[in-house]
């Protein structure tokens, strides 16, 4: 790709993969703001000079950092979350916002129903049941659940939701969903819920992947868990706000859920030590997107992005 603009300063928040940096700085001059030892002193020196925030999803750029860029142009994500961004504050100054979407859909859908897996059947216990010696010593591993005989429940039927109820489909699960409406296009036998609350109590698997906005906040509290029950999983590959993370806490320590597989956490990477001892949670580090070939693509999509705004071309993939 070529440019025909002069090169502008992007202000990074976060590290990309290597190759994504190298790529990048190829057509912008990268600020390694993420890096800088007294960034208020940084930002009130070379603030003037920033045109582009090249973010992650799981970043914030708030107000008050935009505020301090008077000539930003473009608030390029690599992820497809952009909850982290004022876009209010963005849409104030007509400052563009890209995100990296469908690169990433398949892998965090994988994810979301692998936890569900790993849960159900058991295999992190079995494992470490392996491991132990207690195969030997004790005999057989305790009888699990047949993936066939759970019901899917997703709240939200975006493009990561959809893609996770293919896949429980392919398991011989009922669908069930909920959404802000009732969607035409989908399999006539999936059934759409209303609400969180009526969803869960039409479900075993809860699978949380809705897009993380102040409306979606704690949608997911203890009244939700309890309609789940006792043999009933929460799975969260969106944000951790969605989910009422001291009352999961509670419902899993107390049994009111049967367990949970969580991506994101309040607070992440520091997660809180009550998940810690729980053996009816399955814990992944937000990995959802995390492969060679999902972060490639969307390194890459976040290069297009900034390479159509700086040859003033039409955006990729814009969120504003
Ligand atoms: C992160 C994500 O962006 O896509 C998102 O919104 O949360 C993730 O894919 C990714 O982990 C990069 O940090």
């Amino acid at each position: 790709m070529t440019i025909k603009a002069p090169k502008k300063d992007a202000l990074q928040l976060g590290a990309y993969a290597p190759s994504d940096e190298e790529a990048l700085s190829q057509y912008v001059t990268l600020h390694r703001y993420f890096e800088e030892e007294n960034p208020d002193a940084w930002l009130s020196e070379h603030g003037a000079k920033i045109q582009i925030i090249a973010t992650r999803g799981d970043l914030a750029v708030p107000k008050p950092l935009i505020d301090q860029l008077p000539n930003l142009e473009l608030v390029a994500v690599y992820g497809v979350g952009f909850d982290g961004v004022d876009l209010d504050a963005c849409r104030a100054r007509n400052i563009r916002v890209t995100n990296t979407p469908d690169v990433l859909t398949d892998d965090v859908a994988d994810v979301a129903v692998g936890m569900m897996l790993a849960h159900y059947r058991g295999l992190v216990g079995a494992d470490a049941w392996v491991r132990g010696g207690q195969w030997a010593n004790e005999g057989a591993y305790p009888l699990k659940r047949s993936l066939k005989s759970l019901r899917a429940g997703v709240l939200g039927l975006g493009r990561i939701g959809r893609a996770i109820a293919q896949r429980a489909e392919v398991f011989g699960q009922p669908i069930f969903y909920a959404a802000s409406a009732p969607k035409t296009d989908v399999p006539g036998d999936w059934t759409y819920a209303d609400s969180a609350l009526a969803l869960a109590q039409q479900c075993d698997v809860l699978y949380v992947a809705l897009a993380a906005t102040p409306e979606t906040r704690h949608i997911v509290n203890a009244d939700v868990m309890r309609a789940l029950g006792s043999d009933g999983m929460i799975v969260n590959i969106s944000r951790a706000q969605n989910i009422d993370e001291s009352a999961l806490l509670d419902a899993l320590e107390a049994g009111t859920i049967g367990g949970a597989g969580l991506d994101v956490f309040e607070g992440e990477p520091h997660v809180d030590p009550r998940f810690l001892p729980l053996n009816n949670v399955v814990l992944q580090p937000h990995l959802g997107s995390a492969t060679a070939e999902t972060r490639a693509g969307m390194g890459r999509l976040v290069l297009d992005n900034i390479v159509a705004h700086l040859n003033g071309e039409t955006l990729i993939t814009p969120v504003v």
